[in-house]
């Protein structure tokens, strides 16, 4: 058998699963039930399979945040929607990815709404600042507490981790750090960007592949140039933030906020194994799996699978 992917950054194949069943940066409940999808899928079992030693961190266990985000309708601040929430949720998240990080093992969070990736990252960012993050997603979440129109936190996370407006953070947000330089993150998915945001991108000179530069250049080319912005001597670590809304929504129905006209299934998983295939992935977010937004049941096991199919395929499963 041919050897599979390597990872640079780990001694041995030890991965942990953070489960963030989270859901307040955004307004639809069910998005929480991700990690217990996922798992009852048998991803834990399936990453063994691939060589990996699997623990699970669960940091959320015992709080009630979906009660609270139907109850606490105090929770705001100027036009940003349950930040106190979200600033719990994610500083606990923060915690035990950084954990993970220390004690030398992959973590793999689980979502949960994309607001979480705030706590990953940022545990990631703080035991290796070279890091670079590849941002995979539909949607650019790089809104600020001054741009937001949903005032939804989901879509705002990279902005509080780049510290874009420290003078509007909400103070339950205060503890995310300044961590990601504009150089250090690339997209490639997006397409449904909104105009404030447009202007961020290009404010930054921040690298962003929308889907009209997969269908320009092929995903191929796209991930080349993406990881040459933002890794160009190719020995930092990636941390990998995958939204499932990035594929195409006949792949992938169960998911907050879907938008034709994504990526393929097939596109979507090669992205993984190509990401896998560096040596040099640090850690993963799948996020945004909501089985309660399915219609019918083939759509949770299709949005499930994928969700799991994604992160087989970037902790080193391939094809032959
Ligand atoms: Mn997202």
């Amino acid at each position: 058998m041919l050897p599979g992917p390597h990872y640079d950054f780990f001694a041995s194949k030890k991965a942990t699963l953070v489960l963030a069943p989270f859901s307040g940066g955004q307004g639809r409940s069910g998005v929480e039930d991700g990690p217990k999808y996922m798992l009852k899928h048998g991803l834990s079992d399936q990453l063994q399979e691939l060589g990996w030693d699997v623990s699970i961190s669960d940091p959320l266990a015992g709080e009630n945040y979906e009660q609270r985000n139907d109850q606490d309708l105090s929770d705001v601040y100027e036009k940003v929607k349950r930040p106190q929430l979200v600033g719990e949720a994610t500083e606990k998240i923060y915690h035990a990815v950084k954990d993970v990080i220390s004690r030398g093992e992959m973590p793999v969070t689980l979502g949960g709404d994309h607001s979480i990736a705030m706590g990953s990252v940022a545990g990631v960012f703080s035991q290796h600042p070279d890091a670079c993050l590849l941002w995979i997603d539909a949607h650019a979440d790089i809104n600020t507490p001054s741009t937001t129109g949903s005032g939804n936190l989901h879509g705002c996370p990279v902005s509080f981790l780049m510290g874009l407006e420290p003078e509007n953070t909400p103070p339950a947000l205060k503890w995310v750090p300044k961590c990601v330089k504009p150089n250090k993150i690339a997209y490639i998915g997006l397409r449904d960007v909104d105009s404030d945001e447009k202007r961020i991108l290009k404010e930054h000179n921040i690298k962003s592949f929308s889907m009209y530069h997969v269908d320009r250049y092929g995903l191929n080319s796209v991930i080349e140039m993406a990881l040459q912005a933002i890794n160009p001597d190719g020995t930092s670590p990636i941390h990998l933030s995958y939204d499932v809304d990035a594929i195409d929504p006949l792949f992938v129905p169960a998911t907050g906020t879907p938008v034709r006209g994504g990526l393929t299934l097939r596109e979507s998983l090669f992205l993984a194994e190509r990401v896998a295939e560096t040596g040099r992935l640090i850690a993963l977010d799948v996020v945004e799996c909501n089985p309660s937004l399915a219609v019918h049941d083939i759509h949770i096991s299709d949005t499930i699978s994928a969700g799991c199919a994604v992160a087989r395929c970037a902790m080193g499963e391939t094809l032959l």
